[in-house]
């Protein structure tokens, strides 16, 4: 069954970052369960802001779901990338996104890899992605370990020079890389680098564990000029099973993008 969710960011939010509700997280859950929503995806801005015992309460409360956790704040608010020169800071981020890992399982939610792949930048390309495979081997095996995917997502040009398609992702994982290391489709980034989305959708197949459903201006689905419908067919073809996380600006207000969202996750699923 696909499934929407909604992005809870325990930052302070702001119309020029893509999510929807928060930061406060109790008024936040009680928003997503009250709009309708059976989940939401958590971005943190570090490990101590993911307090397991108050969200599991949370979860019983509103019985709602934890999709997924977010690890860009280990970019974010102390410059952690898998791929960094520095083998001292690459153990780092590779011991924060363990622990999101960890925490997530324990919520019954898989961890994401966003900002924290890094940049190669002038640096040799085979190096860089010698130690992006590396890196991702390793954390696969602890999130299998606890029995959960781990989701990678490839971005757009701006923000990595590292995978931006589809395509090229699911060549490098399946050069081995487990199955449970999984693509997480962020419909923004796609809508800058495919040809076309929904025919890269396709050819990735069961490699995608998760989706950011996001407009082509990065606002909710509905307010930009994503066509939905060969989307929405693709994913079916493909039988994806996952969530399809809201990660857009909070505009016009959060709890209107955060409705308007749902709706049209409905109108297309
Ligand atoms: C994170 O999910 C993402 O899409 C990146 O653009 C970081 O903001
Ligand atoms: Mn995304």
């Amino acid at each position: 069954m696909i499934r929407p969710s909604v992005t809870v960011s325990l930052l302070s939010n702001s119309p020029k970052s893509p999510f929807l509700l928060g930061p406060d997280l109790g008024a936040a859950v009680a928003t997503a369960a009250e709009l309708g929503y059976p989940a939401f995806e958590l971005f943190p801005p570090n490990l101590e802001a993911i307090d397991v015992t108050r969200i599991q309460q949370l979860l019983k409360d509103h019985a709602i779901q934890l999709s997924t956790i977010g690890t860009g704040g280990g970019w974010l608010t102390q410059q952690l990338t898998l791929i960094d020169p520095d083998a001292t800071i690459r153990q780092r981020a590779q011991d924060y996104i363990a622990n999101v890992i960890r925490q997530a399982a324990e919520l019954g939610a898989s961890a994401i890899i966003g900002s924290m792949q890094g940049r190669c930048g002038n640096r040799e390309r085979s190096e860089c992605l010698s130690l992006l495979g590396d890196q991702l081997g390793k954390l696969a095996d602890v999130a299998a370990r606890c029995g959960r995917p781990l989701f990678y997502e490839p971005l757009n040009r701006y923000e990595t020079d590292l995978f931006n398609t589809l395509e090229a992702t699911v060549k490098f994982l399946d050069v081995g890389l487990p199955e449970n290391l999984q693509i997480l489709a962020d419909l923004f980034h796609m809508n800058i680098e495919e040809t076309c989305t929904a025919s890269a959708l396709k050819m990735a197949g069961n490699r995608i564990g998760h989706v950011h459903f996001v407009d082509s201006n990065r606002q909710v689905p509905g307010r930009g000029q994503t066509d939905f419908q060969p989307i929405a067919e693709a994913l079916r073809e493909i039988r994806f099973q996952g969530f399809l996380a809201i990660e857009a600006f909070p505009v016009p207000t959060p709890r209107e993008a955060a409705a308007t969202a749902l709706a049209s996750f409905h109108r297309w699923f």
